[in-house]
């Protein structure tokens, strides 16, 4: 059983912080709405969704991955690299303190969960603008007790390590290696390659044997569908042009 914790879409959504993408208008109610559906998607692959509240002063609240990162044995309380964004997790901490211990990056230290992907006791971590090399030893530090070690790697072009690369299967990723500076730190790996008219395609959430992911990349999907993924897709387009994907609107942590 998979716990997916998640937050209303704020009404001040419009407002958010952009780095890679152009401002463009939101439609907040159809991003609610959006987030509803995404929610439902979660639990229709059997999650049990926890609903926070929207938070009014904060634009990029929606986007919990960021403020939190949670692992079997400890959770971990970023520090955003967005000072804007700093004030987002106390909701996000309060639940996840009453499942798992809590440690935390501290300043001067920025880490954002959209940096971090975990692979087995493998933990790949952006050094992009917003997680600092300060924030990446702090991770390094904290998960080394508990047998895990933290990998660099350099994006350039995108916001996060998980715009360009997230685990799709066992042994599998999706990537666009045109967002990493050496690809071939995943060289290991089963790779499935975003179509190239695709460059935000690589951004999945996996749960269990199925992913949730965005209806707008039609070519990725049918390479994820040929490989024997189990997909089911989601409208995120406000979401989008808030340059926010679809692993970022949740943290999944397994119940227990
Ligand atoms: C930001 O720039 O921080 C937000 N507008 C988007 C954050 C998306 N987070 C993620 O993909 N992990």
């Amino acid at each position: 059983m998979k716990i997916a914790i998640t937050r209303e879409v704020s009404p001040a959504l419009a407002t958010c912080e952009l780095s890679f993408v152009a401002r463009t208008p939101i439609d907040v109610k159809r991003a609610q709405a959006q987030h509803d559906a995404y929610c439902g998607a979660l639990e229709s692959l059997g999650c049990e969704v926890i609903r926070l509240p929207a938070e009014p002063s904060l634009p990029d609240s929606v986007f919990v991955e960021d403020v939190a990162l949670a692992f079997d044995e400890v959770a971990i309380v970023t520090r955003p690299g967005a000072a804007s964004r700093r004030e987002e997790g106390r909701a996000v901490h309060e639940v996840l303190g009453s499942m798992r211990q809590l440690l935390r990056i501290e300043a001067p230290g920025t880490l954002d969960g959209g940096d971090v992907l975990r692979i087995g006791k493998q933990v790949f971590v952006g050094a992009s603008a917003r997680s600092n090399a300060e924030g990446r030893a702090q991770l390094r530090a904290l998960l080394a007790p508990f047998g895990y070690s933290v990998i660099d790697v350099v994006t350039c072009d995108c916001l996060h390590l998980k715009s360009a690369v997230t685990q799709v299967a066992e042994g599998t990723l999706l990537i666009n290696p045109a967002w990493l500076v050496d690809p071939s730190q995943f060289a290991g790996f089963r790779q499935i390659e975003v179509d190239p008219m695709e460059e935000h395609a690589a951004n999945a959430v996996r749960v269990g044997d199925a992913l949730v992911y965005p209806d707008c990349f039609p070519n990725t999907l049918a390479r994820l569908r040929d490989a024997g993924i189990r997909v089911q897709t989601v409208d995120v387009s406000e979401l989008q042009k808030a340059e926010g994907a679809v692993t970022c609107c949740s943290i999944l942590l397994s119940a227990g």
